[in-house]
């Protein structure tokens, strides 16, 4: 078996999908979490976008947080993540890159830097989720495609976390209307995989991001 190692930050959906990837299919792994505001000279020299999250196998290096899913489950296909079927396959691979867009959209709620802009922003998000909603409202188990999680369900936990988190702390009212979509992500922000690989003070690593980011959320909820 080859040595893996993760390279994370300390707030980062991309590298919990990829760290919940790894516990899922109990694969051994040690994990270094680096200062992206401080970077370590090796990271500058191996990270072809300077970017988290980056996997290490041996001493070559991945990039890429889906293409390093998607590694996982062809080098390590014991505890598969993905169906069978290649139909179904191709199906969760279309929702995971969905989901990227999609954390594309709450990251520009959570940058958005004055009223009008988070209100445009917030709207793309909602059309968004309601897109999910609608291929969630034809799902027949617990998760995307049943009652096994998949690493679609991976993947849409780390998106829908902080989608969850701005939606609570700032009223941000997102899910109206969206009940299937609720339901999902409340099991998804409960499920334990996911505490598994957040930070005990996430709420307070949240806080820092998005006060270095002169996130206009910030006016809305002062004493968050
Ligand atoms: N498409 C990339 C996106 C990775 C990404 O944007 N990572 C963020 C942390 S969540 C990062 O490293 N940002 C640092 C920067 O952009 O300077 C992936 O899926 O791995």
């Amino acid at each position: 078996m080859p040595n893996i190692k993760l390279i994370t930050s300390k707030f980062s959906p991309y590298s919990h999908k990829v760290e919940m990837a790894l516990i899922e299919k109990n694969i051994p792994y040690e994990k270094e979490v680096v200062d992206l505001t401080n970077r370590p000279e090796w990271f500058v020299k191996d990270a072809p976008l300077g970017k988290v999250p980056l996997l290490y196998v041996d001493n070559k290096v991945l990039f890429e947080s889906s293409v390093i899913c998607e590694y996982l489950e062809e080098a390590f296909p014991e505890k598969p993540l993905h169906s069978k079927d290649l139909v179904l396959k191709s199906q969760e691979r279309a929702w995971m890159e969905f989901s990227n867009g999609l954390l594309a959209s709450i990251f520009a709620v959570m940058f958005a830097q004055n009223q009008e802009n988070l209100e445009d922003k917030k709207e793309e998000l909602v059309h968004k989720i309601h897109i999910l909603e609608k291929a969630l409202s034809k799902k027949t188990g617990t998760f995307f495609g049943g009652e096994k999680l998949m690493l679609l369900d991976i993947t849409m936990a780390s998106v829908l976390k902080p989608l969850f988190f701005i939606n609570t702390k700032f009223n941000l009212n997102l899910l109206k209307d969206c009940h299937e979509t609720s339901s999902y992500v409340g099991k998804l922000v409960t499920n334990d995989l996911l505490k598994k690989v957040l930070p005990d003070n996430y709420s307070e690593i949240f806080k820092a991001f998005l006060t270095k980011k002169k996130s206009h959320l910030l006016t809305i909820n002062s004493n968050f």
